[in-house]
């Protein structure tokens, strides 16, 4: 396969001015006829893209073109113009219901009744008609969709409304022209049966759009949230960055066949179900916060990924890092900021960090790759995400909207790149921010280790700070990179120090940014009583690994009063990190689960700790996270070592504790999604895993009640997944009478399909192969794929890990079965493979000799290839 790199980029040798489209839709059968106008930017002929297609017919300023006057091959059609400019046509035929991939225009459902959609990030539009399919061709595009009325009543296209009308034999059209220049992966139709939802809003700037979110029939009645969420994002956009809308209309489309998440084409974005559909009887509160932040997303996007797109597909962070940061800041200012904060740092960490320290590690921007789709990684989004934030945080509130206001402005109808970004930044600022632009280029984890000294006599607090990034795949050689530590000192008894700095005449605030832009740095803090309690990192300042030898007491003073919320949660993550060595091999002892118990149980009986805090303080790393801590891993002991300090905590809190908290939480539950009762449920459910552990019996009894009882998601899918993790046998009716109640509800279903798969032990595969005989599982729903085989291999690692290897050898096979339907889906679900030279002698033998074979193997697309030839190194 050949890799693309990005030290070969060339501007494109022709434009696209504008592009006249015109679709005759069918679902076997679909016919489209382009129109360039083309520009010549250099001495070359025209290159076309195209994949999948049948050419029909070529013309040039209107003349058909022979067999000799153009040459196609390997995905490239090229017709060499003596002209600068002139006017390509092509009509091409398309198969959109043998479009198992969903790349490109494909159907959406059954034959009988879904719809025709298309995506093109990042090269679908390929599969649509030829075109120069790269992010920095920019065009006006005029589409004309015509189909049979009956079948397909609703029409859409990107752009604004251009005109509707009959046709002969029951046909229609309807044409759409966009005025704002894109590149051709923003591109979007949807043709079929569809009922919407509107609203009219209007910009702060004066404009009335047509906001409408269509879906099928049967699910058109949950829009609504995603309604309120795209409404509140706009709004936010408009007061926090200045950024109006820009269109006369805004669709929002639903579709249970998708790839992503959710897709951000001009005016017309198109939504995996399950993060646009929200109803309390089928979502959890966990799903409807995800739809409010990826309609977020989308929408942030019109203006940081559509309006100034990227130059290449090395740059995707530039619009993917920005629109999650500016996605999450939306999500706390809805929330709240601490919890938001520790969610974004717990994802981080369990996806993104070993995705860093494994073979599939790359830099946020990528320096070459040989298949884009791989790269929508949690490294170009999560960590591209931190890097925005660092940049902000370096900028202040004010100097960083200056910035975005000079990049937007500057850059508008630009494909821009990460340095336009830190330039723009940078300029409106009078500053240079161009040190930061090696966190684009560097891969792996920064270790950041702090040591510090305390001198009694001189009253003086030196803390020396040191960077170390590992080797990382393809990248052994590591620099220093600008590392922002926003830290503050305590006293024993939980008192925020004045600082003041060697050399500084007065002690000014308690928080200071230190940034470390060297391989160390010490800083000296005067007329410190006595030794201090550092908090550092605070709010998790950067993203890197902090390694800082706290003793077990000083972590308890921070769990109890750093008022930052996310470190004082981090305080309690570190303290359970210690706890957990305390509890490996089977013994529970030492210091750390002592502190552990004894600070968490002082905080359960406190009034004063938020339920929602307290849910996540209750929560220690998961298994994933705790990997990190063992050179060699097996998963079976990591869940044992987990277990038996969780049953520490629980007894410590204490049967009589727990069992009353669980009863006043049971009193309080109702439907109600405000964040009292959303906290209140997440709470109940931590209280019920905990009570399972030392009082088994009773937490069954509540498990079976708090199913039959529930309002809502939440608490029905908690009670199963206790249930079944208590007593399998006992949670077997539960689950028929789930399966049954939510028969041809399909995200309600994958739920079901998801929480089965992830519970543990050597059983799991078994469960997993009946599972797979359900009417309801189908290889060709990426959701589906998803829900079963991804929540098995990703998430339950000790399931997936079996000794004997077994699991691996069942994915192997069904990753072959994917790919031959879905490429994309069966590269993301191979990913689990990521971590296998970590693995234990036994485990790590049978996975590779897995790996290697699949890798060898000749007949596998190039997106899963990719994957396996990296993770098979
Ligand atoms: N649809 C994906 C996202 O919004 C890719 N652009 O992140
Ligand atoms: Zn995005």
């Amino acid at each position: 396969t050949s890799v693309i790199r990005l030290a070969d980029y060339r501007p494109p040798a022709w434009a696209v001015e504008d592009v006249v489209l015109e679709f005759d839709l069918g679902i076997d059968h679909t016919e489209v006829t382009s129109r360039l106008t083309l520009v010549r930017q250099a001495d070359e002929p025209i290159r076309l893209n195209g994949e999948g297609i049948e050419l029909l017919e070529l013309t040039l300023d209107g003349r058909p073109l022979g067999d000799g006057e153009y040459i196609l091959a390997n995905g490239v059609l090229e017709v060499a113009v003596d002209a600068d400019r002139c006017t390509l046509g092509a009509r091409v035929a398309v198969r959109p219901a043998e479009n198992t991939a969903f790349e490109g225009l494909y159907l959406s459902g059954s034959r009988d009744r879904g719809f025709l959609l298309t995506q093109c990030e990042a090269e679908g539009f390929r599969h649509i008609t030829y075109f120069p399919d790269r992010p920095d061709v920019l065009s006006k595009y005029t589409v004309t969709l015509r189909a049979d009325r009956q079948r397909f009543p609703v029409l859409l296209a990107g752009g604004n409304p251009d005109g509707t009308g009959d046709l002969a034999d029951g046909r229609h059209w309807a044409r759409f022209v966009d005025p704002h220049p894109k590149p051709s992966y923003l591109f979007a139709l949807v043709a079929g049966r569809l009922e919407r939802i509107s609203h009219d809003y209007t910009t702060a700037d004066g404009r009335a759009v047509a906001l409408h979110i269509w879906a099928e029939a049967d699910v058109i009645d949950r829009c609504d949230y995603a309604m309120d969420s795209l409404i509140r994002s706009m709004q936010w956009d408009e007061r926090t960055y200045g950024r109006n809308y820009d269109l006369d209309v805004f669709h929002v489309v639903a579709t249970h066949d998708f790839n992503m998440g959710a897709m951000e084409n001009k005016g017309l974005n198109i939504f995996n179900a399950k993060y646009l559909l929200a109803d309390p009887d089928s979502s959890t509160d966990d799903e409807y916060r995800h739809v409010e932040a990826v309609v977020a997303h989308e929408y942030f996007h019109n203006w940081s990924g559509n309006r100034v797109t990227c130059r290449d597909w090395f740059q995707l962070s530039l619009k993917e890092g920005l629109t999650v940061f500016r996605e999450q800041s939306f999500s706390a200012d809805m929330n709240s900021v601490s919890l938001k904060r520790i969610e974004d740092v717990a994802l981080l960490r369990r996806a993104q960090f070993p995705e860093d320290a494994g073979p599939l590690s790359h830099p946020v921007r990528p320096s070459q790759y040989s298949e884009i789709n791989n790269f929508y990684t949690a490294t170009v989004y999560e960590k591209g995400s931190e890097l925005v934030r660092m940049l902000a945080g370096h900028l202040g509130r004010d100097g960083f909207r200056k910035g975005m206001d000079l990049y937007f402005d500057r850059h508008d109808g630009d494909a821009a790149t990460i340095e336009d970004f830190l330039k723009s930044l940078g300029d409106a600022n009078g500053t240079d921010l161009s040190a930061y632009l090696a966190w684009y280029g560097q891969a792996g984890t920064p270790r950041l280790t702090a040591e510090a000294r305390y001198d009694a006599t001189q009253s003086r607090y030196r803390l020396t700070l040191r960077q170390r990034t590992p080797a990382s795949a393809g990248q052994t050689v590591k620099h220093a990179l600008p590392i922002p530590v926003r830290l503050s000192l305590f006293d024993a008894s939980g008192k925020a120090l004045p600082l003041r700095l060697e050399g500084e005449a007065t002690a000014g605030a308690t928080e200071r940014t230190i940034v470390l832009d060297g391989a160390e740095r010490s800083i000296v803090f005067e007329d410190i009583a006595s030794a201090p309690v550092p908090s550092l990192l605070r709010g998790f300042s950067a993203p890197v690994i902090l390694e800082f030898d706290y003793a077990p007491e000083e972590l308890g003073v921070l769990l109890r009063h750093d008022p930052d919320g996310f470190n004082r949660w981090e305080a309690g993550q570190q303290l359970a990190g210690l706890a957990y060595d305390d509890c490996r091999d089977g013994k529970v002892d030492g210091a750390a689960i002592g502190a552990w118990t004894r600070a968490l149980a002082q905080l359960f009986g406190d009034p004063s700790v938020e339920d929602a805090l307290l849910a996540e303080l209750l929560t220690p790393p998961g298994e994933i996270e705790l990997v990190e801590r063992q050179p060699e891993r097996d998963p079976d002991r990591i869940r044992a070592s987990r277990q038996a300090m969780l049953r520490a905590l629980a007894s410590r809190i204490g049967v009589p504790a727990l069992r009353a908290r669980y009863e006043a939480l049971r009193a309080a539950t109702s439907a109600a999604l405000d964040a009292t009762s959303q906290a209140q449920r997440q709470l109940k459910r931590r209280v019920l895993d905990l009570l399972s552990l030392v009082d088994e019996a009773h937490a069954r009894e509540l498990a079976r009640a708090q199913y039959d009882e529930a309002p809502g998601m939440t608490d029905r899918l908690a009670a199963l997944a206790t249930l079944a993790t208590v007593d399998p046998d006992a949670a077997t009716p539960a689950f028929a009478h789930f399966r049954h109640r939510y028969e041809g509800n399909a995200l309600a279903l994958d739920k079901w399909f998801a929480v089965q798969a992830q519970l543990p032990g050597e059983t799991a595969l078994g469960r997993i192969q009946s599972l797979e005989r359900d009417d309801a599982f189908t290889l060709k729903n990426p959701n589906r794929v998803q829900s079963l085989l991804g929540s098995f291999a990703r998430a339950n690692p000790s399931g997936f890990h079996r000794a004997d290897g077994a699991a691996y050898r069942w994915l192997a096979d069904r990753l072959v079965a994917i790919d031959a339907l879905n490429p994309q889906v069966a590269a993301r679900v191979a990913t689990a493979f990521n971590g296998w030279k970590r693995l234990e002698p036994v485990r790590r033998e049978s996975a590779h000799a897995v790996v290697a074979e699949l890798a060898s193997r000749k007949d596998l697309s190039r997106d899963l290839t990719d994957i396996l030839a990296r993770v098979a190194l």
